[in-house]
C-alpha cells in the first residue's frame, strides 16, 4: 500500500511546457495551479504523505514529477529524459529522494522517463517510445534486477507519448487498458479491465486501495472501475491535460 507522494508546483511558465501536438487554446496556468491544488488534496485524502517541492521557473514540465525517477522497494532509479529541455528536473526529484530511497543514476547515450514504467508486481512493463531508448531500458533492468523486477518491454503507439498514456496499474495484478491501443496480450497473467479507445486519456488512473482517481468526463472507464470493484474520485483536469500530462505523471507515490 502506499504512504507516500511527492509532488511539485505548476510553473509560472507552465503555459510553455512540451506539447506534442500544437495547442489550439492556451493553458490556463492560474486554472492549472488550481487543478494541480485539488490533486494534491486527493492524495491526501487517499491518506498519502504529500511532500510539495516549489515550482521550478526553468522547467515549464516540472510538475511532471513521474518522469524524472522510477521507485522500487527503496531504491530510486532517477532518469535521464528523453526530451533536453527536461534535462536537469532530476536533480530536484534526486534531492528530495535522497532522505527516503538508495539513489541510482544513469547516463547518455540512455534515456527514459518514468511514463514509460508500469510496475505490477515483481515486473516493469517499459514502454519503447520516444522517450525511452534501449540503453535506458537496460539500465532499468541493471538497477531493479537485484530487487527481483523482471523488466518486460512494450511497444507504444506511434503518436502516444508514455505507455502509461493508455493504460496504468491496479492493485493486486491488474491493469486499466484502452482497447485498440495496445495488446491485452502484452500483459501476461494479469487481469485486463479494458476501457473504449475514445476514452484513451482515462486509461491513466492513479489508484491507491480501493479507490481509483480518474479524470472527469470519461463516464464508461467510470463504469468499468467500479465494475471491478472500485470507488471513483473525479477530477478536472482539463489544463494538466493541455501540456500532455496526465494523472500519473504529476506525483512519484510509493
Ligand atoms: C512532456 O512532454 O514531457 C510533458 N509536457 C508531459 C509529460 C507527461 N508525463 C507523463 O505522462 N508521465
Amino acid at each position: 500500500m502506499f504512504k507516500h507522494a511527492l509532488t511539485r508546483g505548476i510553473s509560472a511558465n507552465f503555459s510553455d511546457a512540451t506539447v506534442m501536438l500544437s495547442l489550439v487554446e492556451p493553458i490556463d496556468v492560474a486554472l492549472a495551479v488550481r487543478q494541480h491544488g485539488v490533486y494534491v488534496e486527493a492524495l491526501r485524502e487517499l491518506g498519502l504523505e504529500t511532500t510539495e517541492l516549489a515550482p521550478a521557473e526553468a522547467f515549464p514540465d516540472g510538475c511532471f514529477v513521474e518522469d524524472c525517477a522510477v521507485l522500487v522497494d527503496g531504491v530510486a532509479l532517477i532518469t535521464r529524459p528523453g526530451t533536453p529541455s527536461r534535462r536537469g528536473e532530476e536533480a530536484t526529484i534526486a534531492g528530495a529522494l535522497a532522505g527516503s530511497h538508495r539513489i541510482a543514476t544513469m547516463e547518455a547515450p540512455a534515456t527514459l522517463e518514468g511514463g514509460d514504467c508500469m510496475r505490477i508486481g515483481q515486473r516493469i512493463f517499459v514502454g519503447r517510445s520516444s522517450r525511452t531508448n534501449e540503453a535506458g531500458i537496460r539500465r532499468l533492468a541493471e538497477v531493479f534486477a537485484p530487487q527481483g523486477i523482471e523488466v518486460v518491454p512494450v511497444r507504444v503507439p506511434e503518436g502516444t507519448l508514455h505507455l502509461k498514456c493508455v493504460c496504468s496499474p491496479l492493485p493486486g495484478d491488474q491493469v486499466l487498458l484502452a482497447e485498440g491501443t495496445i495488446p491485452s496480450g502484452s500483459f501476461p497473467g494479469l487481469e485486463v479491465h479494458l476501457i473504449p479507445m475514445e476514452e484513451a486519456y482515462a486509461g491513466n488512473c492513479v489508484a491507491v486501495g480501493n479507490t481509483a482517481i480518474i479524470p472527469g468526463g470519461f463516464p464508461r472507464t467510470r463504469m468499468v472501475l467500479e465494475a471491478a470493484g472500485f470507488n471513483t474520485m473525479l477530477l478536472d483536469l482539463s489544463e494538466i491535460r493541455k501540456a500532455d500530462g496526465s494523472l500519473t505523471c504529476l506525483s512519484l507515490i510509493w
